[in-house]
């Protein structure tokens, strides 16, 4: 079997390495959840893949699953925080007009306040 991905540049994949500290509030084989360093919401976790993939542009039709597993934690977490009822914002940032700042790939999961919409 392939071993998983691994950036060794990269901050999260350091974070799932456990070679740099995080607040985690969720894991398993394959996802790691912590609460985000710089909270844009009272409630603002980082559900990531353990394995290392850039951006949405880099998903290949093999990593269906692992994408799946990301909505399936988001919604263990939310519960988990008390967010079921009262909801959440699930985003995922891709490339430069997103502001998407860490390449690997993360669910922003932000809730615990009324939101608006449009998000820009
Ligand atoms: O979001 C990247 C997010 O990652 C941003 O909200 C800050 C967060 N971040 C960066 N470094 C850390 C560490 N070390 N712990 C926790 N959270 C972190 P983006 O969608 O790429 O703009």
């Amino acid at each position: 079997m392939a071993s998983k991905r691994f950036e060794e540049s990269c901050i999260f994949c350091k974070i799932v390495a456990g070679q740099i500290p995080s607040k985690q509030v969720y894991s398993d084989d394959d996802v790691l959840a912590f609460h985000d360093v710089n909270p844009a919401a009272p409630v603002h976790v980082l559900i990531i893949p353990k394995e290392h993939i850039p951006t949405i542009n880099d998903l290949q039709a093999s990593d269906a699953e692992i994408m799946g597993k990301l909505m399936l934690a988001a919604r263990k977490v939310a519960s988990q925080l008390g967010l079921a009822e009262s909801g959440y914002r699930l985003i995922l940032n891709c490339g430069p007009d997103a502001l998407q700042s860490v390449f690997h790939i993360h669910m922003h999961l932000v809730g615990g306040q009324k939101m608006g919409w449009p998000p820009f």
